[in-house]
């Protein structure tokens, strides 16, 4: 049995039934540039502990499968080149033959889960990429959320993917997605897609209550809660969309496939939109630990309601 390393905070407040919020670990090493992806794990974390509740980054440090990484272990994981990339295919295999690697929304959900972390905030996840239904690259991302009892918050899902293929398939496997406050499905940098949102919820409070429902209620897997960009910070689709275009046909030129395709994309709309794409998904990463940690926030108030102090008895 293979069993993760809590740190401190993180342990006591899992002892304690106090709020956690799960944060991956791939962003910082494959999804963001240096230092900026040193800064947003940190801010992130700062804004977890704000709203009243404690971070853990999930990773593996040489060989051992680690929940809350300490600042100096963020400065390795967001500096040093070539981490691999595990998802729940790969993430035992790196714990055996050791090294450092990265963990997917797969792979993360998966440890959180083991950790006893319900809640867990991260910018986009992983899909149907385009041509999937020729390629078959749908990302493990979703299988697991048909499996696993984490509330994953994102922005939706990349237009480097085919989201409405993505929806299809979250559909299927029977994931709920809830859309925050909007009524069309988030496309990570732009606030819409154009697709409807298959769920719309208005407060925090009820994707509380919908996550232990469907606890209670034995349902398998998590919730994928869809938390639009703000506005001030998004870029409209019409900006996006040729940036998109012309990195799915490089990668297509190039043969680039696999574990390999997100980021290649990721980073070829990066250099396309100049800097303008990692402002934004920096501000939306931070939108989604703020809400993260509200819903963690409200399960733990459901889970441990303050006692009711009988009427007509002082309290000393
Ligand atoms: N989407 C992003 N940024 C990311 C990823 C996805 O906008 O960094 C990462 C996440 O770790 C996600 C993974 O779980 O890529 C999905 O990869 P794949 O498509 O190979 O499953
Ligand atoms: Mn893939």
């Amino acid at each position: 049995m293979i069993s993760p390393e809590l740190n401190r905070e993180v342990g006591k407040a899992i002892a304690g039934g106090r709020p956690v919020v799960a944060l991956e670990s791939t962003v910082i090493s494959h999804g963001l540039p240096y230092p900026e992806n040193l800064q947003t794990a940190l801010a992130m974390e700062e804004i977890i502990r704000k709203s009243g509740a404690v971070p853990a980054t999930i990773a593996i440090v040489s060989g051992c499968l680690r929940v809350g990484l300490e600042a100096r272990e963020l400065e390795l994981f967001a500096s040093t080149e070539g981490i691999s990339k595990l998802s729940r295919n790969s993430l035992v295999h790196c714990l055996v033959t050791g090294g450092n690697g990265s963990l997917t929304v797969a792979a993360t959900m998966i440890v959180a889960h083991l950790s006893g972390i319900q809640v867990f905030a991260t910018g986009g996840i992983g899909g149907v990429h385009k041509g999937g239904s020729e390629t078959f690259d749908v990302s493990a991302d979703l299988h697991e959320l048909a499996k696993t009892a984490v509330s994953v918050v994102s922005a939706g899902a990349k237009a480097i993917l085919d989201i409405a293929m993505t929806l299809e398939v979250l559909e299927s496997l029977g994931v709920p997605v809830l859309v925050f406050g909007a009524d069309n499905f988030p496309a990570f940098w732009s606030r819409s897609s154009g697709i409807p949102a298959p769920l719309r919820v208005d407060s925090v409070e009820d994707i509380a209550i919908m996550h232990r429902k469907r606890n209670t209620l034995g349902l398998t897997g998590g919730q994928l809660i869809a938390n639009p960009i703000p506005e001030r910070d998004e870029i409209k689709r019409e900006i996006i969309e040729p940036a998109v275009e012309s990195a799915t046909r490089d990668a297509r030129k190039l043969g680039v496939r696999s574990k390999e395709l997100t980021p290649f994309l990721l980073q070829k709309v990066l250099e396309a939109t100049e800097g303008r794409s990692l402002r934004a998904n920096v501000a939306l990463l931070k939108n989604n630990a703020k809400l993260a940690a509200e819903i963690a926030v409200s399960i733990s108030q459901l889970e441990n309601p303050k006692p009711e102090i009988p009427m007509g008895r002082s309290i000393r």
